[in-house]
């Protein structure tokens, strides 16, 4: 049987996990968010791991839930699987992590877009939560974080009209941070990912726990955590590093120190 989710190494410090049931649309079962919840785990870990890109295929970044392997199970079964404990992981990972958006993603297939940090979408891809069409609603996060990335009102519009929207409407309401041509996704996902993994790796580690801890907290305690981890990037060497460089008008070498 082929390994539900590849890894890859498109560039230094890239690691890339790809989505692999094209004949299920990508549709999340257990199978797939386990190997997906021990990737982003062990590349969390993993020091040469910078920043990670997350993606599917052409016609689907994921379409959801695997109904099929849910539509007879009872309340225990649901809760004895543990997926809520497996979203918690796969949301957690300390890298950057860039969702890479062709196709469907809908359900949890958007949810799981919306656990990563930023969201490159294809031009035709399609998100939604589409889950009361089948008498649930969203499990995975979509309640709140569509909610808190859109606003209250647009999110109820998706949530409970459970029709899909295309990519410019993702990104004219925040949820997309770049939508480019399809073919160009994952080349444009990867040079980001670059991008980030040619920078300080303390530095950004430390700027998406902000971002993410902030949104939970009060803005007091938000602008004190972040006044502490900048201060504390200070006993970094990449922060000496990088600043002589600037004085010293040179590109700078940073080691992750
Ligand atoms: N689960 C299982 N199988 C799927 C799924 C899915 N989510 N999506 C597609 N497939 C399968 C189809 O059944 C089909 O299989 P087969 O060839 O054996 O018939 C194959 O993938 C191809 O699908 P289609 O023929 O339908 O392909 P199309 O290109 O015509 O359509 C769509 C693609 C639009 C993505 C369509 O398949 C679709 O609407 N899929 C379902 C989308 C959906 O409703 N997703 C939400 C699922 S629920 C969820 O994500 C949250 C669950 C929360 C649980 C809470 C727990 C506490």
């Amino acid at each position: 049987m082929a390994d539900p989710v590849l890894l890859e190494h498109p560039a230094d410090g890239v690691a890339l996990l790809r989505i692999n049931r094209p004949e299920a649309r990508n549709a999340l079962n257990l199978e797939v968010r386990k190997h997906l919840a021990r990737h982003l785990t062990e590349l969390g870990e993993n020091e040469a791991t910078r920043a990670v890109v997350l993606t599917g295929n052409q016609k689907s970044f994921a379409a959801g839930a695997d109904i099929k392997e849910m539509a007879d199970a009872g309340t225990i079964e649901m809760y004895q699987r543990g997926v809520h404990k497996l979203w918690r992981t796969i949301a957690s990972c300390p890298k950057p992590v860039i969702a890479a958006v062709n196709g469907f993603a809908l359900g949890g297939g958007c949810e799981l877009a919306m656990t990563c940090d930023i969201i490159i979408a294809g031009e035709t891809a399609k998100f939604g939560q589409p889950e009361v069409k089948i008498g649930i609603i969203p499990g995975g996060g979509a309640t709140q974080r569509l909610t808190r990335a859109v606003g209250k009102y647009k999110a109820m519009r998706y949530i409970l009209g459970g029709d899909p929207f295309n990519a410019r409407e993702a990104f004219e309401m925040g949820l997309a941070s770049e939508v480019v041509p399809d073919a160009e996704v994952e080349q444009r996902a990867i040079a980001l990912a670059q991008q980030i993994a040619e920078l300080p790796p303390l530095a950004i580690q430390l700027a998406k726990e902000a971002v993410l801890a902030g949104m939970e907290a009060p803005l007091s305690s938000a602008l004190a955590l972040e006044a502490k981890s900048a201060q504390m990037l200070f006993s970094s060497q990449d922060q000496k590093e990088g600043m002589r460089a600037f004085i010293e008008k040179r590109k700078p070498k940073f080691t992750g120190r």
